[in-house]
């Protein structure tokens, strides 16, 4: 719920304004550019003779082009007097990525409308709506129009259901409320193009990233303390043409090995190995664990860097047969991880 004060203060902010300008956090994900197009797009319904601007300083990535106006979205800002200032789903200044550019957005000079989700957000705007029970800074922003009674078209609806969409992993995540179908529920009866929504964010994947993903899988070893553990090294990377980032996603299917306390992927990038933690039990703290290597997190998801390298290890033994003939037989501990310990303290790599 937004306050009433609040709504009242953003709607005049903005109606003052000159031009407004619209800015969401660098490395932008799909709320932060749903946040920022469906907020464009309404305000240039909405307040007629306002120009409106999309900023991100980060290009926006592939999976995110097909929206409405993302064309629009330029990384180069030149605040003039008279302009206002939207910052959607930034949690700090720094993340906007303009912080040290433009100083002047962030101590006063300009009203700023702040709308964000995130908790650990200090409310460095004007005006600050902060809901931390919201899923996505999308859905605040769908509540806001609400409070106007401003209505929704097809491609602002579009813009909101990504940022819900992706900010619940596909309305999976625990921050999945029943607010988050209703809202869900208003923007498909706005015309809001789930499949489109669907298909490009959770039902495309490049074939560099199966093929990583592939690596990832088959090596996935269970751990004596009851981890599922994969690792890929920088080969895997150059093997299969994939970059560093089509690892991510691929730790929810490691993860999802019945029975396990944790899940761990590691990976080998530039001399450092990254390690990614995760697990769905409430009394395994993921975060107590990646701290010992100077990471962290969340309880449920951390992860750490440390400089180094990979090394897999088998063992073979020679296991004599009952009768006491000499025979050889392999016992194979296949595991790329046979030093690291997650349990009981020592660290990776010992
Ligand atoms: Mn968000």
């Amino acid at each position: 719920m937004i306050r009433a004060h609040d709504v009242q203060q953003a709607l005049s902010l903005i109606t003052k304004a000159r031009r407004v300008l619209c800015i969401c956090h660098r490395a932008p994900d799909g709320d932060a550019i749903g946040s920022l197009l469906s907020m464009g797009l309404l305000l240039e319904q909405h307040l007629v003779n306002v120009p409106v601007l999309f900023h991100c300083i980060d290009a926006v990535p592939e999976t995110f082009r097909f929206l409405p106006g993302v064309w629009r979205v330029r990384s180069d800002l030149l605040p003039q007097p008279g302009d206002a200032v939207i910052f959607l789903d930034c949690a700090e200044p720094k993340l906007t990525g303009y912080s040290e550019k433009h100083p002047s957005l962030f101590r006063g000079d300009f009203p700023v409308l702040l709308i964000d989700h995130h908790v650990s957000n200090p409310g460095f705007g004007t005006v600050n709506i902060i809901i931390p029970a919201a899923s996505s800074t999308c859905e605040i922003v769908f509540q806001l129009a609400r409070e106007w009674s401003w209505s929704l078209d097809t491609d602002s609806a579009t813009c909101l259901l990504m940022g819900v969409y992706t900010d619940t992993g596909g309305l999976l995540h625990s921050n999945t409320t029943a607010e988050v179908y209703r809202t869900v529920s208003e923007l498909m009866r706005s015309g809001a193009r789930h499949q489109l929504v669907v298909s490009s964010v959770f039902r495309t994947v490049k074939p560099s990233t199966l093929r990583l993903w592939g690596r990832v899988l088959e090596k996935i070893t269970i751990s004596d303390v009851g981890g599922a553990i994969s690792a890929v090294t920088e080969g895997d990377f150059r093997s299969t043409g994939a970059e560093y980032s089509e690892l991510s996603g691929a730790i929810d299917y490691v993860n999802a090995v019945p029975g396990m306390r944790f899940s761990l992927v590691l990976s080998e990038r530039d001399g450092v190995v990254k390690g990614s933690l995760r697990t769905l039990r409430d009394d395994i703290d993921v975060n107590a664990m990646a701290s010992r290597l100077r990471g962290g997190g969340h309880r449920r998801a951390a992860g750490f860097a440390v400089p180094g390298r990979l090394q897999s290890s088998v063992h073979w033994t020679v296991v004599p047969s009952d009768d006491s003939s000499p025979s050889v037989g392999c016992g194979s501990d296949s595991s790329p991880l046979g030093a690291v310990s997650l349990d009981g303290g020592s660290g990776i790599g010992g």
